[in-house]
């Protein structure tokens, strides 16, 4: 008998497919490569001494516990940090109501695993980070789109689309992915409202609020849904997720989640099948690293270095790119987000981009309707700034070849 594994799978594994920005990493790799792609950070600001110092300390002092297996709830001290920082801004909350996750990308999966059924309705940006779209789709997921202009997520009409009954609002409010746009107070204040008022959970993602630039920090939705409420602890329905990713390192792979409790105690059950805990050790080297007051002081030396490299790419941008190309001007985070003229695809521009050995992540697979094809993500965090320089320059001349073959196939 033949045996076919395709034939095998799951009926859920239709909806799986590979990220565009996975695939695109095994390009970049290459090492005379310039990658505007995957949202990594500078190599250069990795805390390396500080981190093995860690580590050393830690397996000196606690060394079988941190090489023993853990409560998948997460360290207690790195929950019981999390607890105390919150509660000081505002958000009364207890170890309980936090759950350290492999990665934010982790809790993205599990908010998909105790929320969505096969069919359920998500409600999500447009654009939005397409991993998100990913994790979802394996639980069958099916999208409305709510759009964001230059403010984030647009209010007007999004009573319509929630009393559509969705399972929840996934929601980037800091220096969006992809898009690099921050949600306003404004409309923080109104999305908060109005999901209460219909009695939707909102998913908050929110890796790179402490890499601010310019401006002051707005307060994170579940503070705004916090306030509402009065009541402690947390009870409400949103669902907030950070990561320590892009402040101390992302192969450290650990994040964590903030909820309700109720909400929490399921994505507990959720995490148990599917890794029993976040390594033990790697959690207490972020707690080392956090509780110390360092990453608090190391941010700082990121946010400097991303800043330089933001301006660096959105000056090349302006002396580089046709005028008929515009892009956003993030105030923070790692990502800014490119329209090329219509009827331009950014699929065929990476053909020709890649051979100038330069990439970006086309716009496409971050839309959930098949739109986007002439948008594409720029990330400017991990490139060094000469580095920025050049690889924006190979991309003007692709685009100018490219848009000059348009204007040939489709006179005035
Ligand atoms: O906490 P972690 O490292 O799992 O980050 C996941 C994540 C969750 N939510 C948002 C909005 C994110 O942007 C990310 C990280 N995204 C990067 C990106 O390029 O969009 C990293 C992906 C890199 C990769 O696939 O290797």
């Amino acid at each position: 008998m033949t045996f076919s594994w395709s034939e095998r799978f799951a009926e859920r594994t239709i909806h799986m497919s590979s990220s565009a920005i996975r695939e695109l990493l095994k390009i970049t790799e290459r090492p005379d490569f310039i990658s505007f792609a995957g949202g990594l950070p500078a190599p250069e600001v990795f805390p390396v001494a500080e981190v093995a110092e860690a580590a050393g300390r830690i397996l000196r002092e606690r060394g079988a516990q941190a090489l023993q297996y853990g409560a998948t709830e997460g360290y207690r001290p790195l929950r019981e940090w999390v607890a105390a920082r919150m509660t000081g801004e505002g958000l009364p909350i207890t170890t309980e109501n936090v759950l350290i996750t492999t990665g934010s990308q982790q809790a993205l999966d599990l908010v998909g695993k105790i929320l969505v059924d096969p069919g359920s309705q998500v409600l999500v940006e447009s654009p939005t980070y397409l991993a998100a779209l990913q994790a979802w789709n394996a639980y069958g997921a099916e999208y409305a789109q709510a759009p964001a202009d230059g403010d984030g997520m647009r209010i007007v009409g999004l009573e319509r689309l929630l009393r559509a009954g969705p399972r929840f609002v996934y929601c980037l409010p800091n220096f969006q992915n992809p898009g690099g746009v921050t949600l306003t107070r404004e409309r923080r204040e109104r999305l908060v409202a109005l999901a209460e008022k219909h009695g939707v959970p909102v998913v908050e993602d929110d890796p790179y609020r402490e890499l601010r630039f310019d401006g002051e920090h707005l307060p994170r939705l579940i503070q705004l849904d916090a306030a509402r409420r009065d009541e402690a602890p947390y009870a409400g329905n949103i669902i907030y997720t950070t990561t320590f990713s892009k402040i101390l390192s992302p192969g450290l792979r650990v994040g964590w989640v903030i909820a309700a409790r109720e909400a929490i105690a399921k994505l507990t059950q959720a995490k148990q099948g599917t890794d029993l805990h976040t390594p033990t050790f790697n959690q207490m080297i972020a707690y080392e690293l956090a509780s110390t007051g360092f990453l608090e002081r190391h941010a700082k030396i990121i946010v400097q270095a991303y800043r330089e490299r933001r301006d660096v790419m959105l000056a090349a941008l302006a002396t580089e790119f046709p005028a008929s190309v515009t892009w956003t001007h993030p105030q923070g985070g790692m990502f800014l987000w490119v329209t090329l003229p219509n009827g331009m695809d950014a699929a065929d521009l990476l053909r020709d981009a890649i051979e100038q050995k330069v990439a970006f992540v086309p716009g496409a697979p971050f839309h959930t309707d098949g739109s986007g094809a002439n948008t594409l993500r720029l990330n400017f965090s991990n490139a060094s700034t000469e580095m920025i320089s050049e690889g924006i320059q190979r991309l003007g001349v692709a685009l100018r070849a490219r848009l000059a073959r348009q204007e040939e196939a489709v006179p005035a």
